[in-house]
């Protein structure tokens, strides 16, 4: 494998292009007009205009990107995070143009993409489910049944969502049938597939996933766990590992149901377990990520691995070079995702120029960074700028570090989400552990927050008058 296109932009695209540097191998970038000049396309060997601004002229365009990888004469394409790395045709088309999708096999993608599938080839292996119906439900009479036996609250979920879309909460029984009706025609008009089905709703559960790699021998592992509760609108903000309340009884089990949901879709690669742990610890299989996840960066950290180097290796063919007994956890890391979008204003994009872009470095801290003073946000991706990574030997360096972190990053032109990512950190329930999914909701108001940066930026003012004394007091000038 002496060539990788990268089919993908920002950070993502250059972090997977350095793994790859550091292995030798060239890298070819995609890029939109719009990316010109981006970072990611200046970084790479080789680069190719793939199409116009918009994702669906550009970075979705699966088959014009093959024929590019082709006349490039690359080996493999990596997908990256979003955009085509969970479309299973993508997959099937790059591998019946014999080039190496660095990725599972499409049958994996097509199982894990249906929720339904999913709990279908899980369930053989006694993989904890939260209760409910394991098939699509259209009969609204069965619904009741089922939900009085389970009890309400219950949810109804679009068996081809994800990521929280396609989910309703149903309170009482007299609800159900228009939430039903509701939730099949708004599952049809997002995916095409009115399959819903319900479960039991999880009141306050904790977001738990277990990273996974499995390669073509027969070999699958997990890399332990990572926590992801705290989410906006089921948009994961800040995520570590390892998870604050997790045993190491409970860790060892959701590993090994983990290794198991891998084994019964004949997964390989890199991939992630979703779990969700209620408040009595009992934890539930929700469904799996065929792709690198934003957040592997904590992983890599506490278990010293390269996540990008082991799906390169997978891909070529080669044994896992690690084994279960080779992996342990050290120290604890911590990620916040740094979007350009104005936490003060219901975190919408900020759209701007990065006037003044200075990133944090030093020890205990990595920045997974897609951009450079002077750029403009384009409007027509997702806004993350970076992902802004702390790691010390315990949870509380972490955070330190991470606040620390934040105060030392500094961009002006955009607002961003640092400052909603120190609230996290200095939040009781956040330093105590003893949060949920509902965090967010439960403790964040932009009014806190305005709160905060009022009494930080008073605090910088006292600071800069009292320095100004001294330099007064030291050049003996009258104070005018
Ligand atoms: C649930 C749940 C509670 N009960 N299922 C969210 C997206 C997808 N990964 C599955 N998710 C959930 N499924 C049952 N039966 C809670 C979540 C959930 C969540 C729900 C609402 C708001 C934020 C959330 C964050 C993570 C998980």
């Amino acid at each position: 494998m002496k060539k990788i296109l990268v089919a993908n932009r920002g950070e993502i695209a250059i972090r997977v292009m350095q793994t790859a540097r550091k292995m030798g191998i060239k890298t070819v970038a995609i890029y939109s007009t719009v990316d010109r000049n981006a970072p990611h396309v200046k970084f790479a060997d080789e680069a190719v205009c793939v199409g116009e601004a918009p994702s669906s002229e550009s970075y979705l365009l699966g088959s014009k990107i093959i024929s590019f990888a082709k006349e490039l004469n690359v080996d493999a394409i990596h997908p990256g995070y979003g955009f085509l790395s969970e479309n299973a045709d993508f997959a099937e088309e790059v591998e019946k143009n014999d080039l190496i999708f660095i990725g599972p096999k499409s049958k994996a993608i097509k199982v894990m993409g249906s929720k339904l599938a999913a709990k279908d080839a899980v369930k053989a292996y006694d993989i904890p489910m939260v209760p409910g119906i394991d098939e699509a439900i259209t009969d609204v009479d069965k619904a009741k049944t089922i939900a009085r036996e389970i009890g309400f609250p219950i949810l109804i979920k679009a068996s081809a969502g994800g990521g929280g879309k396609g989910m309703r909460v149903v309170e009482k029984e007299s609800d159900l049938e228009s939430q039903m009706q509701r939730a099949i025609s708004e599952a049809i008009s997002a995916f095409g597939d009115g399959s819903v089905f319900i479960e039991k709703y999880v009141a306050s559960p904790r977001h738990i996933e277990i990273q996974v790699m499995a390669d073509t021998h027969g070999n699958v592992i997990h890399l332990f766990e990572r926590e992801c509760s705290v989410q906006r609108r089921h948009q994961k903000v800040v995520e570590e590992a390892p998870s604050a309340v997790l045993t190491a009884d409970l860790r060892s089990k959701m590993g090994e149901a983990a290794v198991k949901v891998a084994k019964a879709c004949d997964y390989v690669g890199a991939g992630t377990v979703e779990f969700l742990l209620d408040e009595n610890h009992n934890f539930y299989f929700l469904e799996m990520n065929t792709r690198l996840q934003v957040e592997h960066p904590v992983t890599e950290l506490i278990t010293g691995t390269d996540l990008v180097e082991l799906q390169i290796k997978v891909a070529r063919g080669e044994q896992l070079p690690i084994t279960q007994e080779d992996l342990e956890i050290k120290g604890h890391a911590l990620e916040l995702r740094v979007y350009a979008e104005d936490p003060l204003n219901d975190f919408l994009p900020s759209v701007g120029n990065l006037e003044t872009y200075r990133i944090p470095s030093g020890k205990g801290i990595r920045v997974d960074n897609g951009f450079e003073e002077g750029m403009d946000i384009p409007i027509y991706y997702d806004p993350m700028l970076s992902k802004l990574i702390t790691y010390g030997k315990t949870r509380e360096e972490a955070i330190q570090l991470m606040i620390n972190a934040i105060d030392n990053y500094i961009v002006e032109g955009v607002q961003t989400t640092l400052p909603f990512g120190k609230f996290v950190c200095q939040h009781e329930a956040f330093t105590s552990g003893n949060f949920d999914t509902h965090f967010v909701k439960k403790y964040y108001t932009p009014d806190v927050l305005k709160l905060e940066m009022q009494q930080e930026a008073r605090i910088a003012a006292l600071i800069a008058i009292k320095q100004y004394q001294e330099d007064q007091q030291k050049l003996r000038l009258p104070i005018r």
